[in-house]
């Protein structure tokens, strides 16, 4: 399988992420790309290429063009203002208020954000955008007819939607390759969200699609991040009704409750019959990550990767999260081997 992977993802750096009512080290931070390059590398999982560039206009198919401008500028006016710190909102458009965006930068990061944790600083945009392409690049290898391909995306994307960021994520690298294969003719395209957290920014985009099966297996929100979207009766609206598909579970799920329900989940994929299917990977399924709370094993991801394969659809690989940074490299690849059967 190859990895698609840019040195990009290193100008996001930022040095604060606001957690526990502390700005602490970033969970989401460079070493993580670092070490799975690393294990892909030792267990000669196959060619590394860096990303083609794709421009703006794929990015443009899923989120709103001044959210991408807001994005692009955000670092410049935020240290326009004498702030001393990175860029992080303080106030958002929550019940009673209007959802209008107003010009001061302040407020637009509110406007645009889902949460507080994810600092913007020099850099950020870029290693967005290289992610995008390292989505896109691995993308077009499954199109033009690989079984599989693995893109090392950082920042990661499946918490981002149309306009908003949050949870690590800016752009929606995922659901940006996903519109690709459309594009491209497929018909149908499944996006299965293994990360311990809900896609909300995935799910949102395609909630009122029936081009694109949505899946995910998370933690409850009633207990986990991002809190407000994943509970089981969310099921698509519109045309889109029957194609997204919940399942949150609860804190202390091992592998044995985990993969009842990935078993579900493959059997909707079956049922879809897409053309393609697209996996977001996070590994902090893993039962050492510090911010999450499931129970999976180092080899449990190993058997996963197999079940995957067993669906036999060109599947691309997306980076997500995972942040027990010692055993992602392992574990994220383990998903990847299992795949191909080693
Ligand atoms: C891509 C991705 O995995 N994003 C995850 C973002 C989670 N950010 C906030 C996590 C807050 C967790 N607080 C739990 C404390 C457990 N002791
Ligand atoms: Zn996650």
């Amino acid at each position: 399988m190859k990895t698609v992977f840019s040195e990009k993802h290193k100008l996001r750096n930022v040095k604060t992420e606001l957690a526990g009512g502390e700005l602490v080290a970033p969970f989401e931070c460079p070493v993580r790309a670092e070490h799975i390059l690393n294990r892909v590398k030792d267990v000669q999982l196959g060619d590394i290429i860096a990303p083609n560039s794709y421009g703006l206009d794929p990015i443009n198919r899923i989120h709103d063009g001044n959210y991408v401008n807001f994005l692009e500028r955000c670092w410049t006016e935020w240290q326009k203002t004498g702030h001393k710190g990175e860029a992080i909102p303080i106030v958002f458009p929550v019940r009673t208020m209007r959802q209008k965006r107003p010009n001061d930068i302040e407020g637009q990061l509110g406007y645009y954000a889902l949460g507080a944790e994810t600092s913007i600083g020099d850099g950020t945009y870029e290693a967005a955008r290289s992610a995008v392409d390292v989505a896109l690049t691995a993308q077009k290898i499954v199109s033009a007819g690989e079984r599989s391909a693995f893109a090392l995306c950082r920042p990661p994307g499946h918490h981002a939607a149309a306009d908003l960021y949050g949870g690590y994520c800016f752009f929606n690298n995922a659901a940006i390759a996903a519109q690709s294969f459309l594009d491209e003719g497929a018909s149908r395209v499944a996006i299965l969200d293994v990360d311990f957290h809900h896609g909300n920014g995935t799910q949102s985009i395609f909630y009122n699609r029936e081009d694109v099966l949505f899946l995910s297996l998370h933690g409850d929100p009633v207990d986990a991040f991002p809190h407000y979207l994943g509970y089981d009766d969310e099921n698509g609206a519109g045309h889109g009704e029957g194609f997204t598909a919940n399942f949150p579970m609860k804190p202390g799920t091992d592998y044995t409750d985990w993969q009842e329900a990935l078993k579900q989940a493959c059997a909707r994929i079956s049922d879809y019959s897409p053309d393609a299917l697209v996996i977001s990977l996070g590994v902090d399924t893993f039962e050492n990550d510090p911010i999450s709370f499931f129970k999976l094993k180092t080899d449990d991801f190993k058997r996963y990767g197999a079940v995957l394969a067993s669906l036999n659809l060109p599947t691309l690989f997306v980076m997500e999260g995972g942040y027990a940074v010692e055993e992602i490299g392992i574990n994220a690849v383990n998903v990847l081997t299992g795949f191909e059967g080693g």
